[in-house]
C-alpha cells in the first residue's frame, strides 16, 4: 500500500462502499483499500470509531480528511474533479439524481436487506413465505419504478449516466439473487441498463477488488435457489 495515496475503507459485503468504488473508478481515482471485516466486527473497534464514530463502512481518506457516508464521499470526490462529471450542476436536475440515490439507500436497501436474510442467510427455521412473497412484491415495483424512469430518458436513470446510475445499480445489481425480477419480459429497458453499466471498466474494477457483495455463497446459495 503507498503512503500518499487515498484510502477507501469498506467492505466486500457492502453496496454502499461498492457504489463509491465504482465513482472513484469511473473518475479515473487512484488509491488503496482497507477491508473491514463487519462480521468480525472491526467497525466497532476503538482505531475505526476514531475513524468513523458511527463505526459504518464506506470511509475514505484523503489529503482533504476523512470523509464518512456514501453519500458525503460520492460528492467529495465529484467535486475535487473539477467541472461535475457524475452529480449535475442544474439544482433540478440534481434533487432528480439525489432521489434516486436516496430511493436506493433506504428502499431498495430495506428489500435487499430484508430478502437477504431470508434467503440468503436464512433464520433458523427457514425462510418465512410471507416475508419472501412481500419483499417480491416490493422488489418488484421498485424494478417498475426504475423500468419507467429508463424508458423516458436515453437509457440512463436520469437523462445522463451519473452517480443516480451507480447508487441504483449498486443495490439493484444483487436482486438477481432473490430472482428478482421474476420474469423480465416487464424490463427490457432495465435489462439493457443492467448490461450497459455492468460493461464499464469500472464495474470490473470495483467487483473485482472490492469484492463481491453479491456472491451466493454454499449451502445459503443452494437453499435460496430452492425456493
Ligand atoms: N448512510 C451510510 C450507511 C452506511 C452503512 O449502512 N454501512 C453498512 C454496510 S452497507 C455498515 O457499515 N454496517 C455495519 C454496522 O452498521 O455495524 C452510507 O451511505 O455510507
Amino acid at each position: 500500500m503507498s503512503e500518499s495515496l487515498p484510502i477507501l475503507y469498506s467492505s466486500a459485503r457492502s453496496p454502499h462502499c461498492f457504489k463509491v468504488s465504482l465513482v472513484l473508478h469511473e473518475l479515473g481515482v487512484d488509491f488503496d483499500r482497507v477491508e473491514v471485516d463487519l462480521r468480525a466486527k472491526e467497525q466497532k473497534t476503538p482505531a475505526f470509531l476514531a475513524l468513523n464514530p458511527l463505526g459504518q463502512v464506506p470511509v475514505y481518506r484523503d489529503d482533504a480528511g476523512v470523509h464518512i457516508d456514501s453519500l458525503v464521499i460520492m460528492r467529495h470526490l465529484d467535486a475535487r474533479r473539477g467541472p461535475s462529471r457524475l452529480f449535475p450542476h442544474d439544482e433540478v436536475a440534481l434533487e432528480e439524481v439525489l432521489r434516486w440515490i436516496d430511493v436506493s439507500s433506504t428502499a431498495m436497501r430495506d428489500v435487499s436487506h430484508q430478502l437477504y436474510w431470508q434467503l440468503i442467510e436464512p433464520p433458523g427455521g427457514g425462510p418465512d413465505p410471507q416475508i419472501v412473497a412481500q419483499g417480491r412484491q416490493e422488489g418488484m415495483e421498485l424494478l417498475a419504478t426504475v423500468e419507467s424512469a429508463l424508458s423516458r430518458g436515453d437509457g440512463w436513470m436520469t437523462g445522463t449516466f451519473g452517480a443516480g446510475d451507480l447508487s441504483v445499480f449498486a443495490w439493484l445489481y444483487g436482486f438477481r439473487r432473490f430472482d428478482l425480477p421474476t420474469s423480465w419480459e416487464a424490463f427490457p429497458h432495465l435489462r439493457t441498463w443492467l448490461d450497459r453499466v455492468s460493461a464499464r471498466p469500472s464495474f470490473a474494477a470495483s467487483y473485482g477488488r472490492v469484492g463481491r457483495p453479491f456472491d451466493r455463497g454454499g449451502r445459503a446459495a443452494n437453499r435460496a435457489s430452492q425456493q
